[in-house]
């Protein structure tokens, strides 16, 4: 990758992945993009385009100004938003998605595409979710997902297109909050141990999802793209996982550190029967054959990380 432009790059993933970027490639060589305007922060760290992914005139444009090779497309509408406005996330999932891959085929892009545990659903198998297994989501951002997903195999299989792509766990990080995710209590629960030493959890104590810390996820992203084209067998997406906790393992963990944080749970039906219909486990063996995928953080590290992190961010 020498020439990279991230969409949607304000978002929690792009503002952590547009400085790592920054850091490896050279400042200039990150093209951040995104709907509206960043703090001022943000565009001192490198180039900046106002970019509306639904304007695939738009993304050629920029494409062409900057000789972009690499686009990493993250700009998209997450599971629990989705399901409050089905209509706009399939418009913004799927329009966005199929105006990038058409600006990657005419100008001989690499395009990377982020999948997650959404794009399985209750049929699925829980435990060591395998790679390639039923896919029937219950959710419009599940179902956007998949139909992602098949996109980037197609474009793979008809174009020759470079596609290449994670399924994301929950991301844990203390930079950008989520906004609009079923996992976002994985979030907000070190937070508010560090503000209030207190979490009202909206998905129930027993509820066991696959996680991850975002240096990790980050780690993935550049060591995909990176990888020797000849040695990805999946161009759909790639199974990978860190630790799979509930928010009772994650409230215990902070009380390691913070002995009086309590957490109580007002379970929010929607976010909670969404949380139910995705895995607990993914079987990561196919990134850990093809690109030598593997995670560092567990999570007794993370939270050590995380709550050292929040503290110093408010202070
Ligand atoms: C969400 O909760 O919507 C996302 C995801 C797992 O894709 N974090």
């Amino acid at each position: 990758m020498k020439k990279i432009l991230v969409t949607g790059s304000l978002g929690q993933i792009g503002s952590e992945l547009v400085l790592k970027l920054r850091r490896e490639y050279g400042k200039g060589s990150v093209i951040a993009s995104d709907i509206r305007r960043p703090s001022n922060h943000f565009v001192e760290s490198g180039p900046f385009e106002i970019v509306d992914v639904m304007d695939g005139t738009r993304v050629v444009e920029v494409v062409k100004k900057y000789e972009v090779d690499s686009i990493i497309h993250l700009a998209a509408l997450l599971s629990a938003l989705a399901e409050t406005k089905p209509l706009q996330a399939w418009n913004l999932n799927m329009g966005g998605l199929i105006n990038v891959l058409e600006a990657a085929r005419e100008l001989e892009l690499k395009v990377f595409v982020p999948s997650s545990i959404s794009a399985f659903g209750p049929g699925t198998p829980k435990w060591r979710t395998p790679q390639i297994t039923i896919q029937r989501p219950s959710t419009m951002y599940g179902i956007n997902k998949v139909a992602g997903e098949l996109l980037c195999d197609y474009y793979f299989h008809k174009y020759g297109l470079d596609t290449r792509g994670v399924r994301f766990p929950g991301l844990i990080s203390y930079g950008a909050p989520p906004g609009g995710g079923t996992t976002d209590y994985a979030v907000e629960i070190y937070s508010e141990a560090i503000r209030k030493k207190s979490y009202t959890c909206f998905v129930s104590q027993e509820t066991c999802l696959d996680m991850m810390y975002m240096p990790d996820a980050l780690n993935a992203v550049v060591h995909l793209m990176e990888a020797d084209p000849g040695t990805l067998t999946c161009r759909n997406s790639y199974n990978i996982t860190a630790m799979s906790v509930t928010p009772e393992d994650i409230a215990n963990e902070i009380k390691r550190h913070i002995p009086s944080f309590v957490i109580d749970y007002k379970i929010d039906p929607v976010r909670q029967s969404i949380a139910d219909s995705w895995p607990s486990s993914l079987d990561d063996s196919a990134a850990r054959q093809d690109w030598g995928f593997n995670a560092e953080f567990d999570l007794v590290e993370m939270t050590k990380d995380m709550l050292e992190k929040v503290k110093k961010k408010r202070s």
